[in-house]
């Protein structure tokens, strides 16, 4: 029997970013990051490692078959799985999105986490979650969080084995507005534009010191159930790690004149007493940290102010799931 197995991962949001690589090919962060992963965003893979499409591996995402980078990048993620396991031969691949991919939504996240889910099962390694964060994490770094949900910590360490997500409690009623300002395809891949801050910009070492204590700060709200502190924070991170990027030379900048518009907007609600803390990750869009309890009318006040994006409103989500192995 040719060996399959599907599972699935919600993306996630960063509340406290990843931005930065101490090493490339092992994906070990820079700093530590703290994230929420999204209910309703879920990918969906399957893996057989029956021959793949003329003798190599065949991958299609929505219906759409990878080639060149993006096929590139998903038969080195396989190999390393086949390198472990022992299985040879290639791969048939396909993966299915709840959200568009183009929203700017961490697709990677999901989509690797729920890549190493399913490669691993099929080729009959039994990983428990620790370790498929570490393996999930050398396909897309944010994919080593998508493992787990809601709050999750993913520890910076220093080598592939301490290098790893786990959950972290939450008591805290947190929800995420998502603002799809624009749908487009960013214009630089983040792994470029991470590489490119890291060598070049003279504030990205400002924004690693200071983002090891944004994550203390995270953490202390996180226990002390202090939405406001933590969303103070949570925006500060973001801005600062944007600052750090246009900082960069030649300057990444992902914004466009509706992401400052968004950032108002948020400002205003704020002042109008609602709960509301802006991020943003590499693309233009903007994502606002809020009350669960809130949410809604968070999401109406955004559509009011906002009438040309798409808001979306999206709850707490758990982690992998492999088909017929977990509820
Ligand atoms: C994050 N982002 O913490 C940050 C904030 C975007 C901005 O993780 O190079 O696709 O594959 O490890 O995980 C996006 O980067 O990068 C990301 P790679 P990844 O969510």
């Amino acid at each position: 029997m040719t060996p399959t197995a599907t599972a699935s991962a919600n993306t996630n949001i960063a509340l406290i970013k990843y931005w930065g690589k101490a090493d490339e090919s092992l994906r070990i962060p820079t700093t530590s990051s703290l994230s929420l992963t999204l209910d309703a965003t879920r990918t969906t893979t399957t893996v057989s490692f029956d021959g793949g499409a003329d003798g190599a591996d065949a991958v299609s995402v929505d219906g759409a078959r990878l080639a060149g980078t993006a096929l590139g990048r998903v038969t080195r993620f396989l190999d390393l799985v086949r390198a472990r396991s022992g299985v040879t031969a290639p791969a048939t691949v396909t993966s299915t999105s709840t959200v568009p991919l183009a929203a700017g939504l961490a697709s990677s996240a999901a989509g690797f986490a729920a890549l190493a889910a399913a490669a691993s099962r099929a080729a009959g390694m039994d990983l428990d979650d620790r370790a498929l964060s570490r393996l999930a994490r050398r396909g897309s770094g944010s994919a080593a969080r998508s493992v787990f949900g809601p709050l999750v910590l993913w520890n910076a360490g220093t080598d592939d084995a301490t290098s790893y997500a786990e959950p972290v409690t939450c008591r805290t009623d947190l929800a995420m507005v998502v603002l799809v300002l624009c749908a487009g395809h960013k214009p630089v891949p983040s792994t470029v534009a991470m590489r490119r801050t890291v060598d070049t910009s003279p504030l990205y070492p400002a924004w690693v010191e200071a983002s090891g204590r944004d994550l203390g700060v995270a953490l202390e709200a996180v226990r002390d159930g202090d939405l406001e502190g933590l969303g103070q924070v949570v925006e500060a991170n973001a801005l600062g790690m944007h600052a750090s990027m246009i900082a960069a030379r030649p300057a990444v900048v992902y914004w466009l004149p509706r992401t400052l518009q968004a950032l108002q907007a948020v400002r205003d609600l704020r002042e109008a007493g609602l709960p509301a803390w802006a991020t943003i990750d590499a693309g233009p869009n903007v994502k606002v940290l809020t009350r669960g309890s809130s949410a809604e009318q968070v999401a109406a006040a955004l559509r009011e102010r906002l009438t040309d994006a798409d808001v979306w409103v999206r709850y707490p989500g758990g982690g992998v799931r492999v088909e017929g192995a977990r509820p």
